[in-house]
């Protein structure tokens, strides 16, 4: 029996589908079983993060020693299901800028980030005043922004929110934000959690430098003292490095006033499978630490 080129490139493509679904769902086991053994935390305690680790160490799982280069290295394991490999990290939610605790006087922290994103001036500021209408309770239109009659007006006609984001995606429903822009920021985003300060232990390099102040280098030192550090516990230990930058006094307060080392109530699982030859593939959950609610899952 001869099969077509359609036919094979039919079974090929099938074989290739069913693998990376494998994939995925081992991919999601390791989440769910890192999930396992984080600790509940409270509030008022901080994430145990060493702890955490130490207890995946027990059940011989190697540190693979590399990992994502925006994220904290001495938090990711190897985590293993099925003979496949994945790296697990352990976000905090914190690290990311939080869509429903952008304020008027703190606007600029969203809107430097959309900028190193790619945005110019106006489409960065159509973005920030479309998010405040979007939060907001009220109908009335900002310079920039956008309220139900700007959506009311689109060939798929919705309603502003005028309410808190309840998910990451309503993002790309907000005047401005295109898909490949959404795809770029959604990682650097959040939607939990009420904290505007960004923990300068999860942060990435983007969303440090876009604090107003703080230069790409400074984000750089920020991420080497972190690393080498293991976690950074107080704001203060950050007075040497702005100090060398010619940074003190007033300006480092403003600064550190967008910044914070505690961790929020929220915190993300990624796992990232390692095994080349299954493709890529990552399985991210949202996690209320308090509840132990899982809020939404992503697969990648
Ligand atoms: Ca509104």
């Amino acid at each position: 029996m001869t099969l077509s080129k359609g036919a094979r490139f039919a079974i090929i493509y099938q074989d290739a589908v069913t693998k990376r679904m494998e994939t995925l769902y081992a991919a999601r086991g390791a989440c769910l079983y890192a999930l396992s053994k984080a600790p509940k935390v409270s509030l008022e305690e901080e994430i145990d993060v060493e702890r955490m680790m130490e207890e995946l160490k027990e059940e011989k799982m190697p540190d693979t020693g590399q990992g994502n280069k925006n994220l904290p290295a001495w938090k990711s394991r190897r985590v293993e299901v099925d003979g496949i490999g994945y790296e697990a990290n352990f976000e905090d939610e914190g690290g990311k800028i939080n869509l429903n605790a952008v304020a008027e006087d703190h606007r600029d922290l969203l809107q430097n980030y959309l900028l190193q994103a790619g945005a110019t001036d106006s489409e960065a500021d159509t973005i920030v005043d479309s998010v405040l209408d979007w939060v907001d309770s009220d109908d009335f239109t900002r310079a920039n922004g956008a309220e139900s009659n700007y959506y009311r007006n689109l060939p798929e006609p919705y309603l502003a929110k005028n309410g808190p984001f309840d998910s990451l995606e309503e993002l790309a429903l907000i005047r401005g934000v295109t898909p490949s822009l959404y795809d770029k920021i959604r990682r650097d985003i959040t939607v939990y959690g009420l904290n505007p300060e960004i923990n300068v232990n999860f942060a990435s390099k983007e969303v440090l430098s876009s604090v107003p102040g703080v230069s790409i280098k400074l984000a750089e030192s920020i991420i080497s003292l972190r690393e080498k550090k293991r976690g950074i516990k107080s704001l203060d230990e950050l007075k040497d490095l702005f100090m060398h930058a010619g940074i003190m006094g007033g300006k480092f307060e403003i600064i550190r006033s967008y910044l914070t080392v505690e961790y929020s109530q929220f915190m993300t699982i990624r796992v990232t499978c390692l095994d080349k030859k299954a493709g890529r593939c990552e399985y991210r959950v949202v996690i209320d630490n308090e509840s132990e609610e899982i809020l939404a899952s992503y697969i990648d």
